[in-house]
């Protein structure tokens, strides 16, 4: 299943319908068709054209939401490039990495952020990129494309080692968002509230691909603030809105009465990408009178299992497997285990990528005879719906951001005085979790303060550690592993 066929019932088949709002700092709300959509991308595709760019070349992005990021996107589908999302958050380590492995041609990002790529990156600026697009024809440019060509890297680290490029083609975002606008009921009356970041597969392959599939409207913000939801929920009211559980922890801070207004008119709000505690969605459910959809996914599979649109939507399970992915549950040597036996959650279907980008063993190692090695821990009741327990790895998952505690441990182990260190997932009421650092260290060398300045330079702000807690030595095995679960609390 190829990509743009899909996507050309509305930016083709709906020219004239208005599709899109944003609100610009400094200037006035921007409102969209969907036709103009197909004009800005195709101009988009002219100008990255005359800049050199040809299928199967890597362009990267570096941008707050804004309609733009659409733009380059649908350029890419047109052009067969292969996008790039860079996390804003991401500072010099980061994108250092991502942008050595990835070698993209340029980075599209803004003036103001600019200045965090590491120096020599080749980048352009968004804005003149866009003059240059003004000028270009609105006539499109198509490469022929098909489900198996690239479309995107994005990158995660998997369950070990250095960050690693997902490679997703146009046939996977094809899969994901069919399924998902059909299982979720899209129609074209549909308003979806956008605040979830672009540069991720919740706000990228699940919104923007259900949004010009069925042909509904969306607004699109900056970023989710807490401060405004109210005033957005209000104004635009969305009939569907995603997020993540830190967003619906932060929703039930609303007014019983304004809630109970925005719940009535929400005929869907899906939560994935960290767990939803069970008490966040019994709350929603008597504050707004709506039942929070959580399904499950992975940027490498895109979504594999979700609660049902009819039927019951269980609080702490993540629902079923979606439309045309099989889900087996596994132990250690690969057999599937009984029901309520709990086992490594393996996928297969459309929905799940290629394989990892110019890492051959990595791509052997995650996938055995077709199906791909989640890493999750997940156990099946009697009646089919899954419960996931935990990752093999111990990824900790903060505001639906992924942190490997590896990265943060080797950057400690390079500051002065550092001995030992090792990091763990504190429980958090809003993030679900936050980092806390255990460090061993020489006290006449060690410089907090010096630390902390050095990190926030280094990694992206909800990396950071939250705490740090000395210790004289850190647990370990006779084989000398850190044993994580002996450190004390915080
Ligand atoms: C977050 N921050 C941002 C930002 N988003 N800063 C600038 N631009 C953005 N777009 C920073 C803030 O500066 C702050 O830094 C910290 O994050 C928390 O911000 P906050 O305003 O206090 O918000 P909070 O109420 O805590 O909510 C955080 C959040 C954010 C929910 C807005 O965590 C978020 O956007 N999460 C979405 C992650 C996501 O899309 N994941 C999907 C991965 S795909 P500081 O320094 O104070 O910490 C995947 C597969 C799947 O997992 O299944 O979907
Ligand atoms: P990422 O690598 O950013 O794509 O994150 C994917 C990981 O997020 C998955 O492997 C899960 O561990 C986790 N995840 C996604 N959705 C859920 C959910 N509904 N409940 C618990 N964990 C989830």
């Amino acid at each position: 299943m190829s990509l743009l066929p899909l996507l050309d019932s509305s930016l083709l088949g709906r020219a004239e319908k208005p599709a899109f709002e944003f609100d610009r700092a400094g200037a006035s709300r921007l409102f969209l068709k969907f036709g103009d959509f197909e004009a800005r991308s195709n101009r988009v595709a002219h100008a990255l054209r005359a800049r050199g760019l040809k299928r199967g070349d890597r362009l990267a992005f570096f941008l707050q939401n804004r309609p733009e990021v659409i733009d380059l996107w649908l350029a890419g589908v047109k052009l067969g490039l292969v996008i790039v999302p860079v996390n804003v958050l991401y500072r010099e380590r980061e994108l250092k990495h991502i942008l050595a492995d990835s070698s993209p041609t340029a980075v599209v990002t803004s003036r103001d952020m600019a200045g965090f790529l590491p120096t020599g990156a080749t980048h352009w600026e968004v804005d003149e990129l866009t003059a240059d697009a003004a000028a270009k024809p609105a006539v499109r440019i198509a490469e022929p494309c098909g489900a198996d060509t690239p479309l995107s890297l994005i990158y995660t680290s998997g369950t070990t080692g250095a960050s690693k490029g997902a490679v997703l083609t146009q046939g996977n975002f094809a899969a994901n968002g069919a399924t998902l606008a059909a299982e979720w009921r899209f129609t074209g009356e549909d308003r979806y509230l956008a605040t979830l970041p672009l540069f991720h597969v919740h706000g990228l392959a699940n919104g923007i691909h259900c949004w010009l599939i069925s042909g509904c409207h969306l607004r699109l913000t900056e970023r989710f603030e807490s401060a405004k939801a109210a005033e957005w929920f209000d104004d635009y009211r969305p009939t569907v809105f995603f997020g993540v559980p830190a967003m619906f922890v932060r929703l039930l801070e609303l007014p019983p009465e304004q809630a109970r207004a925005i719940g009535a008119r929400l005929r869907l709000a899906v939560s994935g990408s960290a767990p939803l505690p069970a008490e966040v969605h019994e709350k929603f459910r008597q504050l707004y009178g709506s039942v929070i959809l959580e399904r499950y996914g992975m940027t490498e599979t895109l979504m594999n299992v979700g609660n049902p649109y009819a039927g019951e939507r269980r609080p702490g399970t993540v629902g079923l497997p979606l439309a045309h992915v099989a889900v087996k549950i596994c132990d250690p040597a690969g057999a599937p285990v009984a029901e309520g036996t709990p086992g490594e959650l393996w996928v297969k279907g459309p929905n799940v990528c290629s394989g990892y980008w110019q890492r051959p063993e990595a791509t052997a190692a995650a996938w055995c005879d077709g199906w791909f090695r989640t890493g999750d821990i997940g156990v099946r009741a009697g009646d089919g719906y899954i419960t996931l327990q935990g990752r093999r790895s111990d990824l900790i998952i903060s505001g639906g951001f992924n942190i490997y505690p590896r990265e943060i441990e080797e950057l400690l182990l390079e500051q002065a005085g550092v001995r030992e260190a090792a990091v763990i997932g504190a429980p958090d009421p809003v993030r679900g979790e936050v980092p806390v650092a255990y460090v061993a260290v020489d006290a006449a060398k060690f410089d907090e303060v010096a630390t902390v300045a050095h990190l926030r330079t280094q990694l992206a702000s909800f990396k950071q550690p939250r705490a740090f807690v000395r210790v004289e030595a850190l647990p370990r095995t006779a084989l000398g592993k850190v044993q994580k679960h002996l450190l004390p609390r915080p």
